[in-house]
């Protein structure tokens, strides 16, 4: 039996499995990952195989499982399970034959079926599996078979399913057991903490089960609490099995006896409400709340291929379930919460890649998201004293917000030693700093938000480039002040020094904070003056101001190329054929290791290019397509940052049908036909990527030098696309054709103002631009 993806529905809401086959559960686990932002889970199967990766996570619970390890997201007691025998036998889709089989995920209110045909000696079943993860209750979660006897004769059925606590994150056991009980006959619960971090958590769960001659036993095993049930199912005729689970944990913020027993009591009595509905009245309300999400700056693409809709619904999908929208403590990880890779950790991947989203369509998501790094000061605080330095400097890989620096020290083994690698990252991948800066920049300036500015951007802001001035190395030789012994966003050239990126968003880091604080001084002394004693701005600013002119920015060469760092322009050429012609990514370290890459010009993802995109007000076209056309064939792509970034840079470069095929191919790394994509989770950025390249990349929007663009190309497959954003508090919506573009706000709101090539346009309810000739109001 083959397994393989189908997105070919009328509907542009489905993503389908037909086949199945137990290589390959990586893909659906995590590509129809269910979720709710507040915890999340990969979508295992409900029968048990050895090649599957079970997981469900609740945001921001790390812990540390030893000492050689760093804090992880911890993977919480299993739910979904549910083990099966029919006369005996182990319902397993290893064995018998299996027909009609599809697994399916439907965007628009997160249900997750999967159907079959089972036969098995003399018995056959149909079965139907339903789940989902309540967006209106983020604590619950429901789960439902029906299974159908089409066999001669009557089966009789047994299954165990409840609470199983065996779970680890790859070997890494996270909790201590604690408490397990019944409680009222029916609701199993579980209370583990966290061994380190010591967070409790209680697990509950309970069944409603339709069939005859039923008889249950309770089994306590080792980690698990299961109920067993037996019954019978005649010939033609179907059993219905429901389950419903809530999860609590202590550090819940709206909470407020968050003792084990009041968290117990909570959830058993939360438990009886929601046992009162049905499947379909818990699922109505959960599509009602998805409902809300979706009509807020709906996109529409009408293309040649109905996948290129899908996948922005793939995207919107996963970039809410994998948000822990409802508490600032938290941030998205680079997995989200459908995966162990990464470790739930948040990287610059949220700042560059998929804040833009929120910070467009909700806002006071990115507040939530930005307000993560404003807690996260102490760590930043701490993560720059430890290495020398003042100010704050951003852990490369951050959890909870104060812990400061998380990434973990050593990697996958060397092909060529088989040693372990060592993962620089944490130590020299600096330029996040500067990233956060530029998050921060962005979202004030599109939402104007005043009192986010004043309370926390700002400082984020200041304090940022106060660790750019102690970080910056003075060149004697040179008369230069240069960032040395770093790795930029190509994480293929390790102790590199002047990184252009790096230093060019050092730079503007910096830039910007001197403005600021001279703006401040003048206009808001009395914010200047809690800023000053709490940063010490009247001695950084002068420093500053001293450094800034004399900030190293790497210049182009005489062929225009700007040098990616001090050695790179000087380094061996490798043609790259066939690594990019090869499925998944890294097939480069199948005939290489690293240092040898570190001495070749290969880039692994967007470097320069991704600079001269969000600072494309610095330099001319001319100086970006020859950069383009010199680093793309050098880029493996290996990192999923990297098409998004090629897809729009090369659309604004007027390679429209280049920039086409970059975005077919990022929209595939995870719903592509490689069944082994999404293995470690899905790839987070890359969703947030795949927004930036519809609205920034086709619907032509951008801010430059803080001011809103719209100049729109699309796909020659595309006719239309329309999609809206929020702009200083007003809903703006886009409709582009081949022939006009046709913004609209309400009327009665304040008016905006958007550039369309160089031309200042002021839209106080509805403008019409045609795309080739002039504007219509
Ligand atoms: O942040 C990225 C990095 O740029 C490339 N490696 C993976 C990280 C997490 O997605």
């Amino acid at each position: 039996m083959t397994a393989k993806m189908n997105y070919d529905f009328k509907d542009d809401w489905l993503i389908e499995q037909l086949g199945f086959d137990s290589r390959y559960l990586g893909k659906t686990e995590a590509i129809m990952a269910l979720g709710n932002g507040y915890m999340g889970s990969r979508s295992s199967e409900e029968e048990s195989y050895t090649t599957e990766k079970r997981d469900t996570f609740v945001a921001g619970t790390f812990n540390q499982f030893d000492e050689n390890e760093v804090t992880e997201l911890p993977n919480v007691p299993d739910f979904w399970k549910m083990e099966m025998l029919i006369n005996g036998e182990h319902l397993s889709l290893e064995k018998g034959e299996v027909e009609s089989y599809s697994k399916t995920l439907n965007l628009k209110n997160g249900e997750l079926t999967r159907k079959f045909i089972w036969s098995y000696k003399d018995i056959k079943l149909e079965l139907l599996f339903s789940r989902f993860v309540s967006m209106a209750r983020k604590h619950y979660f429901s789960s439902k078979v029906e299974i159908k006897n089409l066999s001669k004769e009557k089966v009789n059925v047994q299954i165990r399913s409840g609470i199983d606590g065996q779970m680890t994150n790859s070997g890494s056991q996270h909790f201590t057991e604690g408490e397990k009980g019944l409680v009222d006959g029916k609701y199993m619960q579980m209370m583990p903490q966290t061994s380190q971090s010591k967070i409790d958590f209680v697990l509950t769960a309970t069944h409603q089960l339709k069939a005859e001659h039923l008889s249950e036993r309770i089994e306590m095993g080792r980690r698990q609490i299961l109920m067993n049930y037996f019954f019978e199912i005649a010939p033609n005729t179907q059993a219905i099995l429901e389950k419903r689970g809530s999860i609590y944990t202590s550090i819940d913020k709206e909470v407020k006896d968050s003792s084990v027993k009041g968290l117990r009591e909570l959830a058993v009595s939360e438990m009886k409400a929601v046992e009162e509905k049905s499947f379909s009245s818990l699922l109505k309300e959960s599509e009602e709340k998805w409902q809300e999400i979706w009509q807020k700056h709906p996109i529409e693409i009408h293309s040649e291929d109905r996948k290129d809709q899908l996948a922005i619904r793939f995207a919107k999908y996963h970039l809410h379930v994998m948000t822990p929208a409802h508490d600032e403590r938290m941030n998205i990880g680079a997995k989200g919460l459908s995966g162990e890779g990464y470790k739930g950790h948040t990287f610059w991947d949220t700042e560059i890649f998929m804040l833009p989203y929120f910070t467009f369509t909700h806002p006071e998501i990115a507040k939530s998201l930005l307000t993560y790094r404003y807690l996260g000061l102490d760590g930043a605080h701490k993560k720059a004293q430890e290495n020398g330095y003042i100010g704050a400097q951003y852990p490369w890989e951050a959890a909870w917000p104060t812990d400061g620096e998380v990434t973990p020290v050593w990697g996958a083994a060397d092909i060529i030693t088989g040693q372990a690698t060592k993962i620089w990252s944490g130590f020299i991948e600096q330029h996040i700093t500067s990233d956060v800066a530029f998050g921060v920049k962005q979202y004030l300036d599109v939402t104007g938000d005043r009192a986010f500015k004043e309370e926390k951007g700002y400082e984020i802001l200041l304090d940022t480039a106060k660790f750019w001035a102690s970080r910056l190395e003075y060149n004697k030789e040179k008369d230069y002040y240069e960032i040395k012994d770093v790795i930029g966003p190509d994480e293929y050239k390790e102790h590199i020094h002047n990184n252009a990126y790096t230093n060019y968003t050092a730079h503007w880091n910096v830039n910007f904070a001197i403005q600021l604080a001279k703006k401040l001084a003048k206009s808001h002394v009395e914010l200047y003056k809690k800023l000053d004693e709490k940063l010490d701005l009247s001695t950084i600013i002068p420093e500053l101001e001293k450094k800034l002119p004399k900030i190293f920015l790497p210049t182009p060469t005489k062929e225009g190329i700007i040098p990616q760092d001090d050695t790179y322009l000087e380094k061996k050429i490798l043609d790259l054929t066939k690594y990019k012609a090869a499925d998944g990514v890294d097939s480069l370290f199948h005939d290489y290791n690293l240092e040898q890459v570190n001495e070749m010009q290969i880039t692994k993802q967007a470097d320069v290019l991704l600079l001269l995109l969000l600072f494309e007000g610095l330099f001319e076209k001319e100086l970006k397509l020859k950069n383009f056309e010199y680093y793309e064939p050098k880029t493996t792509h290996d990192s999923s940052l990297s098409l998004s970034t090629h897809a729009i840079l090369s659309a604004d470069l007027g390679k429209i049908e280049e920039s086409y095929e970059f975005f077919k191919k990022a929209i595939n790394i995870d719903m592509g036909e490689y069944m082994k994509s999404s293995d470690d989770g899905i790839h987070a950025a890359s969703l947030g990527g795949i927004w930036q390249m519809v609205v920034f990349g086709y619907g032509g929007v951008r801010m430059v030098n803080g001011r809103l663009r719209i100049e729109p190309h699309l796909p020659s497959t595309w006719d239309k696309l329309t999609f809206g954003f929020d702009y200083l508090g007003e809903s703006i919506h886009v409709e582009i054709s081949k022939e006009e573009m046709v913004v609209t706000k309400k009327e009665n709101g304040n008016n905006i103002t958007f550039w369309y090539k160089n031309q200042e346009i002021t839209v106080k309810n509805t403008i019409t631009i045609l795309l080739k000739e002039e504007t219509k109001q």
